[in-house]
This record gives structure tokens, C-alpha cells and sequence, in this order.
């Protein structure tokens, strides 16, 4: 395992700092063992792969990446040992951002990835040839379970593929995930009457982390579309355990809530593409939600376009689909198709719900704005005889 850190130091100190991390993380110490002893860590034992300085800094220190191998001996498959010896207690040593995993293929292996990836979760939504289409239910805590199902039917007569839980979703009081799948499954099938697409439900997976995966199971039965799982505040250790299970057979959407805390920074915490991208897809994300470059929490384009090749890494297991969130609206859809290619989830919240004739014609004004794309034709000009999009145009305007 190869990993890469980005650090302030002195010069003439990080040769220093690169071994105390090779050792520091690896056998602890060498300089206290007795030779028999040494001999038998040594296998263990972190070596410095490399040093390069990138810049210097107007107060004598340099910014370098620091480059350490690890043995494959020291981890057992857990994201639990991955972190805590990549980026354990070194994640608390100043000014340090871990920014580069090379993870050999018999460590990989040894984790999940997704069950589903793109090709599954299309053959599931019977969805080909163009990006999906995923609406966000907003303002649901609350309601009770006749009002939420009334939400869900709004956002699912615009013909979309996807409604998800609103991630901040967890009380149970008035309608449980249990009464909800089941709910909305009925609701999807009287609407799908009228649209001729059944509307598939992304539940959140919430509750005791002891108790999930028998929900999970519970849910995938009940016939809910996909699980929605807090990925980084239930960890990515829960959400590979349920990626692993084979009688959960649904796929899994991770969102990244609380991610921001481990990416945000320039110059501490790990890159947003190992966080979002990669670390997701070794664990089974089947579909990835993250912040987008243009809309309202971002991403910075070069750490997007790493973690869409994360995503999109197809050498050992199944490339996950990617769905570039927030603030999200119709407008965008030509410059979201231009970045990011067919294989995407379209997700918006307020995007949807905001269109001024309601949630349905939200929706449908993403499937008009992806035929506009489609065909070539401008969204603007698409937008003439199509009332959906024209209605969202004149609330969010178009951006390419
Ligand atoms: C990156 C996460 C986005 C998210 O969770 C969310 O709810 C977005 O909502 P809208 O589309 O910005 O209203």
C-alpha cells in the first residue's frame, strides 16, 4: 500500500519526518529492539518510497509530498486497519493531507466493491442510453405517512427513476422505512399507470448499526429500490459489511454527509477523491453522491475528475455511478452531460420541488432537458414547445 501526504516541513527535515512515518506507523519503533526482535518486525516495517518538494514557502519551510510504502502484511481487509495505519494518529501531526492511496489489487480484494455497479443498477431501473433521473424529498420530517406518500407521488408523475430520502431522515414516529417502501412501491405502481415507469424508492437505511443489515435485508424484500446509507457517519467499515451480504440484494447509495470535515481542507485530512471516490467504491457504493463542481457545496474540479476515475475503475470491481449533487436544477443538465458522459445520476432537491407548476413537472423537466442534449438541440430552443423545461429555465436559467 503506497500512500502519498502532502506536508509543510523544513527542508533539511524530511527525510526525518518521511522515515518517522515509515516506522512511526508500521513497527512503532526500531530504535529500542533488541536484534532478535527487529528481525522478526522487520517484514512489517514502512520504508520511504519517496521525497519531492513542490514549492518553498516565504518562512523557509517547503511543501513536499511525502511517499510511504506500507506491507500488505499489516492490514486484514478492514477500513478500520487501512485508515488507522495510513493516516491514524499521523491525521493529528500538523500540517498533513493525505492525498495519493495506491492500493494493490490482492488488498483490494480482500473488500467488496459494489454488488450492482452501473450495468446492475440500470438493468434494475430499466434505465439505458441516457443519465438517471433522481429527486430528493424535501421537508419530510414530520409528515405523516398519507402526506409523505403524497410527496412521493408528486415527484414520481414526472416519469423519473429515483426518489430518495432527504439523508437528515431518521425519525421513525410517523411512518418507518418499513411502512414507507411498502407505502411508496404502491404508490410508484398507480402512478406508473400513468407514466408507464415505475418510480423505484431509495430508502434511508437508519437505525442501531447492529440492527442494520437485518433491515437492510428486511427492506431489500419489502422491495425497496435502493438502500441510502450515511456512508462516512455510519463508516465505510458498516457500509462494506452490507455490500458484502449477498442476501441484500439492492443497491446501495452513499451520501456523503459529514464528508466535508475529512476533505475540506487544502491542506489537512485526505484528498476528496480517496474520501468520495475511491474508498466508496472499495466498499460497495453502487451509486455515489457528492457535491458538484458548479453547484451550491463544491468539489474542486481536478479532485472531481480523480474521483470519477476512482468510480469509474473497472480493473477489479464494477465501476459505481456517479451522482454530482447540490443545487442541482434543468439548466445545468447540457454542462453535467459534457463533464461527467451518460453514466450519471441527475439528483436534485430544490431543483424539483422549486419548478414553479410543481414537483412532477420538476422531474420532467430533467428527462426534456436530457432529450434536448440528446438530440442536440439547445435547451433553450428545446424549451419552446416543452412546457416542463421551459418552466424550469425561467426559474434557475440555463449555465454551460
Ligand atoms: C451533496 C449533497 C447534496 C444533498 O444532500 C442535497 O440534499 C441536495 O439538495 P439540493 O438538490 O441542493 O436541493
Amino acid at each position: 500500500m503506497i500512500a502519498t501526504y502532502r506536508v509543510r516541513e523544513k527542508r533539511d527535515k524530511l527525510e526525518s519526518r518521511a522515515q518517522g512515518i515509515a516506522i512511526g506507523l508500521t513497527i512503532g519503533t526500531w530504535t529500542e529492539l533488541p536484534a532478535s526482535r527487529l528481525d522478526q518486525v522487520r517484514r512489517h516495517c514502512g520504508r520511504v518510497v519517496g521525497i519531492e518538494v513542490l514549492s518553498e514557502e516565504s518562512d523557509g519551510q517547503v511543501i513536499a509530498h511525502l511517499t510511504i510504502g506500507y506491507p500488505t502484511s499489516n492490514f486484514d481487509g478492514t477500513f478500520a486497519s487501512l485508515l488507522t495505519t495510513v493516516f491514524g494518529k499521523l491525521s493529528m501531526d500538523g500540517e498533513i493531507r493525505l492525498v495519493g492511496l495506491e492500493i494493490p489489487e490482492s488488498l483490494a480484494k480482500l473488500y467488496p466493491g459494489p454488488k450492482f455497479g452501473v450495468a446492475g443498477c440500470r438493468h434494475r431501473f430499466g434505465v439505458y442510453g441516457r443519465p438517471l433521473v433522481m429527486s430528493i424529498f424535501k421537508a419530510c420530517i414530520g409528515l405523516t405517512l398519507d402526506e409523505l406518500v403524497e410527496q412521493f407521488e408528486a415527484q414520481a408523475s414526472g416519469g423519473i427513476d429515483l426518489v430518495k430520502d432527504d439523508e437528515i431522515f431518521f425519525t421513525d414516529a410517523y411512518a418507518s422505512p418499513e411502512e414507507r417502501v411498502q407505502a411508496y412501491r404502491s404508490a410508484a405502481q398507480r402512478v406508473a399507470e400513468t407514466t408507464g415507469r415505475e418510480t423505484a424508492y431509495a430508502v434511508n437505511l437508519t437505525g442501531p448499526v447492529h440492527r442494520l443489515k437485518d433491515r437492510a435485508r428486511k427492506l431489500s424484500e419489502l422491495g425497496a429500490g435502493a438502500l441510502l446509507v450515511n456512508a462516512i457517519a455510519y463508516g465505510y467499515d458498516v457500509l462494506a459489511d452490507l455490500a458484502a451480504d449477498p442476501e441484500i440484494q439492492t443497491p446501495i447509495l452513499a451520501h456523503p454527509a459529514v464528508s466535508g470535515a475529512l476533505y475540506g481542507s487544502a491542506t489537512h485530512g485526505v484528498s476528496g477523491d480517496i474520501v468520495l471516490g475511491q474508498l466508496m467504491h472499495l466498499a460497495g457504493a453502487d451509486m455515489v453522491i457528492f457535491p458538484s463542481m458548479y453547484g451550491s457545496v463544491t468539489l474542486g474540479a481536478a479532485e472531481t475528475e480523480k474521483l470519477l476515475n476512482h468510480l469509474r475503475d473497472d480493473s477489479v470491481f464494477a465501476p459505481s455511478l456517479p451522482a454530482p449533487s447540490a443545487g442541482i436544477y434543468p439548466g445545468l443538465v447540457k454542462r453535467l452531460i459534457r463533464d461527467f458522459g451518460d453514466d450519471l445520476i441527475l439528483n436534485a432537491g430544490g431543483g424539483i420541488h422549486g419548478h414553479p407548476n410543481g414537483p412532477a413537472q420538476g422531474g420532467k423537466a430533467f428527462l426534456e432537458a436530457i432529450e434536448a442534449v440528446q438530440s442536440g438541440v439547445e435547451l433553450i430552443a428545446y424549451a419552446q414547445d416543452h412546457d416542463a423545461l421551459r418552466g424550469a429555465i425561467a426559474t434557475w436559467g440555463v449555465k454551460e
